[in-house]
């Protein structure tokens, strides 16, 4: 049972180079907590990271939303996931056919594969989206978050088109990091990371259909990683937050591992 194992374990199992990698900086810096820095300048973003940094695993982006993105933005942004640990996941949602998606992927302003870690992919569009990212040419490792369930209110996903997302990403055991998604029973191979949005301890869900969960919760129903965004990036503190969150993930995380 995957629930059980501790992230140092599943590390040793996993086929994807960023799953092992993510994994063995959760167990390092004992923190499960990835920040989604939604926020729509660089300095901002890079400002946050600074306080944060530390106490992440993971950095969520959303880089099409940033107005002054530009190639120095990277080049820091790169440096901080050196500097303190971290990897970087942007949060693109790729949802079309695999010809468009690998050129969305490495093209444009963004060139997102030349310093992502890992993407987040609908699997909607069906394999061809997972065979391209798979086949495109990039110098370092690469992983995918493929999009198994939402957290938002009235989403179209039903049970059927989880399983068969599930089904698909079998036949990529080295491209896929892991599955964002809400619910344990969801998949089974412990080598894959559950990645759970929809965090918060202030409000249970915001006015544009979002739904939010505890900290404690989701790492019942099975998270791994936990994307917690306007939870920390609107607080008055982000630094002090960031700590309260990373610590509640933590204490949940080793409750779990226990049985
Ligand atoms: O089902 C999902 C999947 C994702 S990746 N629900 C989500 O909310 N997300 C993302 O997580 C969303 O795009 C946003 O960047 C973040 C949640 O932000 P928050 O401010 O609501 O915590």
């Amino acid at each position: 049972n995957r629930l059980n194992m501790p992230y140092e374990k599943r590390a040793g199992v996993s086929r994807n180079s960023i799953a092992k990698q993510l994994f063995n900086i959760m167990a390092t810096k004992k923190t499960n907590l990835c920040i989604s820095v939604d926020l729509t300048s660089s300095v901002q973003i890079l400002n946050l990271l600074e306080k944060v940094g530390e106490h992440v695993c993971l950095v969520k982006t959303h880089v099409d939303i940033i107005e002054d993105f530009n190639s120095d933005f990277v080049e820091q942004l790169k440096q901080m996931a050196t500097k303190f640990n971290f990897l970087l996941l942007e949060d693109r949602k790729f949802a079309d056919i695999g010809n468009t998606v690998s050129l969305q992927y490495s093209k444009g302003i963004y060139k997102i594969s030349e310093w992502a870690d890992c993407v987040t992919v609908h699997s909607l569009p069906g394999e061809g989206i997972l065979k391209a990212l798979n086949s495109a040419s990039s110098d370092k490792s690469k992983g995918v978050f493929l999009l198994a369930e939402m957290s938002s209110e009235g989403n179209l996903i039903t049970p059927d088109y989880t399983k068969a997302t599930v089904k698909m990403a079998e036949k990529y055991p080295q491209l896929m990091t892991g599955f964002v998604c809400q619910n344990a029973a969801t998949f089974d191979d412990p080598g894959l990371i559950q990645l759970t949005p929809g965090v918060q301890l202030e409000k249970p869900k915001d006015n544009l259909g979002q739904v939010y969960n505890t900290p404690e919760k989701v790492i019942e129903n099975g998270a791994d990683v936990v994307v917690v965004g306007r939870g920390i990036v609107a607080s008055k503190n982000p630094e002090t937050e960031a700590v309260l969150y990373k610590n509640i993930l933590w204490k949940s995380y080793s409750k779990r591992i226990l049985g």
